[in-house]
Order: C-alpha cells, then sequence, then structure tokens
C-alpha cells in the first residue's frame, strides 16, 4: 500500500475513547504482564526454593497482616474458610493492579511498567521478610518482575501501534469526516472495499503483530505458571505426606549421650546438628518428591534373589537410632560442610544379606530416584558398623532436601560415596564394572573420611582480651575415634586440648584448650591424632579428589 506507513493522523487519539475496545485491550495487557511476571517468578522460585514463591510470601504476609478484627469477621461471614477468602481478595488486588497498569502504560508510559515495578518491589520486601527468607529469595520477584515490565511494555506499544493504524483507517473511512488526505492515493485502493471497515494492509499486520504477542505471552505465562504450580503442589503435597507420618519408635534406641560431651564454651559447634542448620549438598535441582506410600527400594545386580522393599514393610522392620556425623569429601580445612544427627534406620547389611550378593561383587551402587549414584565398597556395607537405610533425622522424618523417605547412612564414608539420598535402587556390582556419579569427575572411587579437627573459637580475624581464652572446636576420626587433639601458637610447642566425652567412634568430639593469650597477632592451629595412632599432617592437600588435609589455622588478635 501507499501512503498507510505515515504517521498518526492527528484525530486518531481523539477518535479512540469512543470504542471501548481499547480500554478492554490495554487492560488485557495489563492481565497477561501480570500472569508473565507471576509465571516467570514461579518457574525460578521452583529452581530456586519453593518457598520464595512471591505469591506464597505475599499470601503469608497478607494472611500475617490482617488485623484480628478482619480474621473474625471473614470467618462469620465465610466459615471456617477464610483461608480462601484471603487468597480471594489477594487474587481481585493483583487482578486490580493488572488492569491498572495496563491502562496506564497505553495512556502514559512508562506509567504503567513503573507500576509493576513498585508492586513487584512490595512483593520482594515481602518476601524477603519472611522468617525463613535468605536474600536469595528476592530473586524470583525480581525477575518476575522484570520479565513484567518487557512484556507489559512491548505488548502495550503493539496495541499502541495498532490502535493508531485502526484508527487511521477509520478516519479515512468515516463519510463525515472527509479530511484532506482522504483524497489522497490512499483511497484508490480502498475505494472499491467496503466503505466503513476497511482494514488496511498494514493495519492488519498491526492486528497481527498484537494479537501475537498477546497470546503467545498468555499461552507461554499459562503453560510455564501451571507447570511450576503443579511441580510446587506436589512439592506442597509430599511435605503434607511427611508431615502426617509417624515415625516407629526404635527397636535398638541411641544410647543416652553422655553428660560431659558438650562442653560449655560460647561459639562452639552444637554437638547435634539441627535439621535446619544441617549443611545440604546434593546436584538436585529440584528436590526430588517422592510419597512415601509410592516408595520401593529394588536390590538388583550380582544377587542370588532380587528384592523389593516398600515403605511399609520397611518401616516394620528392626530399626536401630544411631548418632553418625556426615561429611562431604568438598569439606575444606576449617569448613562447614559437615553435620551430626541422630539417625533412625534399618541396617543396610540385613537387606542385602536376603539378596545374597554373589561371591565376585566387591560394590553397591546405590541408585537416587532423580539418577544420582554412590559407589560404596560391599564389604563396608556387611560389617558390624551402623550403616542405615535411613527414615529419621534427629525424631523427624527426613526432610524434603536430605532425602525424604529414605536414604543411606555410612559411618565413616564422605557422602559422594555413601549418603545416597532419596534412594531407590542398591545395585550389586563390581568396581570395575559401575563407577558413582562423582568418580568420573575426577574425583577418588573409595572415600573414607579423615581424621581431622576444626577450631571452631575464636573465630578467623577475632578480636579478644589478654588472659584466659578458651581455645575449642571438634575432631573427628570415624569409625576410628579419637585419641588426642592438640593445639599451638605461632608455631610453638604442641598443647594438649582437653577432650569432650565422645558420643561414639562415628561422631565429632569436642574438645578446648586454655590459652593464657598475650597481647599481639598470634596464628592458632589444631591437630587430631586418632585412635591407630595417626596424627594429621602440616602439609595442606586439597579437597579433589578425596579429601582435604592440613592443620586448620585461625588468626587473632589480643587486645590490652
Ligand atoms: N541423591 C543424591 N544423594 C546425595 C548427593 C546427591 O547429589 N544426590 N550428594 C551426596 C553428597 S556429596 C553429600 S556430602 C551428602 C550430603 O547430605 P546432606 O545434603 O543431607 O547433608 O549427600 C550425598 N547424597
Ligand atoms: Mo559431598
Amino acid at each position: 500500500m501507499t501512503s498507510t506507513g505515515t504517521t498518526a493522523p492527528p484525530g486518531a487519539r481523539a477518535s479512540m475513547p469512543r470504542s471501548r475496545g481499547p480500554l478492554l485491550w490495554s487492560a488485557v495487557v495489563g492481565l497477561v504482564a501480570a500472569a508473565a511476571t507471576l509465571a516467570s517468578a514461579e518457574v525460578v522460585a521452583l529452581l530456586l526454593a519453593p518457598a520464595s514463591s512471591p505469591v506464597l510470601a505475599v499470601g503469608s504476609l497478607v494472611i500475617d497482616l490482617t488485623p484480628p478484627w478482619l480474621k473474625d469477621a471473614t470467618i462469620a461471614v465465610f466459615g471456617t474458610d477464610n483461608k480462601a477468602f484471603l487468597l480471594t481478595m489477594v487474587i481481585l488486588l493483583v487482578a486490580i493492579l493488572a488492569i491498572a497498569s495496563g491502562m496506564l502504560e497505553r495512556r502514559r508510559p512508562p506509567a504503567g511498567a513503573a507500576l509493576l515495578g513498585v508492586v513487584g518491589a512490595v512483593a520482594v520486601v515481602a518476601v524477603v521478610t519472611r522468617a525463613e527468607a535468605s536474600p536469595l529469595w528476592a530473586v524470583p520477584t525480581i525477575v518476575g518482575t522484570l520479565v513484567g515490565v518487557v512484556a507489559l511494555r512491548r505488548l502495550s506499544a503493539r496495541l499502541a501501534a495498532w490502535l493508531v493504524a485502526r484508527a487511521r483507517d477509520h478516519d479515512r473511512s468515516a463519510p463525515d469526516r472527509a479530511a484532506p488526505e482522504s483524497t489522497g492515493p490512499a483511497r484508490i485502493g480502498t475505494d472499491s472495499a467496503a466503505p466503513a471497515r476497511t482494514t488496511e494492509p498494514a493495519t492488519a499486520l498491526a492486528r497481527r503483530t498484537f494479537f501475537g504477542g498477546l497470546v503467545g505471552t498468555a499461552a507461554g505465562a499459562a503453560i510455564a505458571g501451571i507447570a511450576a504450580r503443579v511441580a510446587n503442589s506436589a512439592t506442597a503435597a509430599v511435605t503434607a505426606v511427611r508431615e502426617a507420618l509417624t515415625l516407629p519408635a526404635p527397636t535398638i534406641a541411641a544410647a543416652p549421650i553422655p553428660a560431659g560431651a558438650s562442653l560449655d564454651v560460647a561459639g562452639i559447634t552444637p554437638l547435634v546438628t539441627a535439621n535446619r542448620d544441617f549443611y545440604r549438598i546434593d546436584t538436585a535441582l529440584q528436590v526430588p518428591r517422592i510419597d512415601a506410600a509410592q516408595w520401593r527400594l529394588r536390590v538388583t545386580g550380582l544377587v542370588e534373589e532380587e528384592i523389593e522393599l516398600d515403605w511399609d514393610e520397611l518401616s516394620s522392620l528392626p530399626l536401630q537410632e544411631t548418632y553418625v556425623t556426615l561429611m562431604c569429601v568438598s569439606n575444606d580445612v576449617g569448613g562447614d560442610l559437615t553435620g551430626n544427627a541422630l539417625w533412625l534406620g534399618h541396617p543396610i547389611r540385613e537387606v542385602l544379606a536376603r539378596a545374597r550378593p554373589l561371591p565376585e561383587a566387591d560394590m553397591v551402587l546405590s541408585v537416587s530416584q532423580d539418577g544420582w549414584t554412590a559407589g560404596t565398597p560391599l564389604q563396608v556395607l556387611q560389617d558390624e558398623r551402623d550403616a542405615l537405610l535411613a527414615i529419621g533425622m534427629n525424631g523427624e522424618p527426613l526432610p524434603l532436601e536430605h532425602g525424604f523417605p529414605v536414604r543411606m547412612v555410612v559411618p565413616g564414608l564422605y557422602g559422594y560415596v555413601s549418603a545416597t539420598k532419596w534412594v531407590v535402587e542398591l545395585r550389586v556390582t563390581r568396581f570395575d564394572q559401575e563407577q558413582g556419579y562423582w568418580t568420573p569427575r575426577g574425583w577418588s572411587a573409595l572415600g573414607p573420611v579423615k581424621t581431622h579437627s576444626r577450631i571452631d573459637v575464636p573465630r578467623e580475624r577475632a578480636r579478644v582480651s589478654t588472659g584466659t581464652v578458651p581455645v575449642a572446636g571438634i575432631a573427628w576420626a570415624q569409625q576410628t575415634g579419637i585419641e588426642r587433639v592438640e593445639v599451638r601458637v605461632d608455631g610453638g610447642a604442641w598443647n594438649e586440648a582437653r577432650l569432650a566425652e565422645a558420643i561414639s567412634v562415628d561422631t565429632w568430639r569436642q574438645w578446648v584448650w586454655m590459652w593464657e593469650a598475650t597481647s599481639g597477632t598470634h596464628v592458632i592451629e589444631a591437630r587430631a591424632t586418632d585412635a591407630s595412632g595417626f596424627t594429621q599432617r602440616a602439609q595442606y592437600v586439597p579437597v579433589a579428589p578425596d579429601g582435604a588435609e592440613g592443620y586448620h589455622a585461625v588468626t587473632v588478635q589480643v587486645d590490652g
């Protein structure tokens, strides 16, 4: 076509309010942009931490902020279903804000985008002020808001382009508006067509561009948003399953912790690590969600008889409770990738005994539901140590991120060769036939935990005063036991620390040495000796391929 590509005629804007279409479509643009915001936030939240979803966080905030009288009133009006009421109110509020942003963006760009930004900022505050939140929780809302702003600006611009083109057609074809340009060359093409509702090809293109973007964005948001929500509610469903479970009582309870196992030193690592403080290491982008009722463990491979175990059977077998310190091979000297918990589970050797491994087998490849694997020496799982198929952690069912419903815990081996979470298969095999996940990635096939000690207090770069300063920490030598911990200052003579009582050879042990600190800057080092007589060496060895070595050292400033 000829002159249709020029700028909008002056009458274009004025003629628009006559139709309710533009208003409607700018509202739809606002709603679609809001959907894009929520959907992308939901997807990012799913990958990061399901609870960081702005929908959840803002909903919880609204519930927290609702004054008691309003809560009572809603209960009075809506019965006990006031959560549904509040949710409806939140959805309505979001819809109103979305429509407002769409209309604002069309009238006074970028005012609509600014409104969306403000709402996003408020949502970020709502998310990061949740009790359990970490700063990372801001990310889904920020990403969502950015996606929403881009969608709003682009769709709104396309809507404007289409409306301008349409208004131009309208002006040209309106009989009472014999504008000068209607006599121009453009009329030649439209004269023969229907006079009132003519659509120029450029207008049709603008229309297609707008609706294409609108439908595409809406469809994308719907698919991603629904998928993420379904995944999120799968987490919620398994969380509910977990919360409804009561763990069976242990057949063999753990002996009570000796009175002298916890030292009274401020800042020392607590003897038992709370579940929420327990380090987490895995390759799972999305924590596997397994309903306990659906869980199965298969024992396969080089066995006389393959067997299968389900949750009911496992939890009715004799269960044993035991404290075990779990250790990551990536725990560097002085690192914190370690935790000590009370595990409840059934001995793995009993399960293996039922399947009867063949003589040529020397390894068990444990397989997680998400495909991750660990290769454990068969004999380690058959000896007398407390290697468990664990279902309980510190008196609760395993938290989802620590392997719900069933994981392995093997004293004496680093996690990467033993502690398979979400375990679904024990494949009895040979080291020359299979490899655990990390072995072809530069880590040793075998991973016994190395004897090590860590200084907890004073912390690195701490300032203390002259006089008696407790130097304290933990030491471990799983399966062997700690015999001695020594401390030295500035490379001087070694001083023997006082050891707390041990829970068992499978847990870390606290220690303390009273230092008569003199003013100045000092370097404190510690080393452990285990019950086999082995003493830690000074030479630093990095974590790969089979665990760090070296003395943990802290530098402190003594004032006075
Ligand atoms: N399914 C699965 N299990 C796994 C891992 C993993 O990546 N996937 N990582 C292992 C590693 S390297 C360690 S150190 C421990 C950590 O257990 P935690 O997260 O409960 O502390 O889990 C082990 N079990
Ligand atoms: Mo690990």
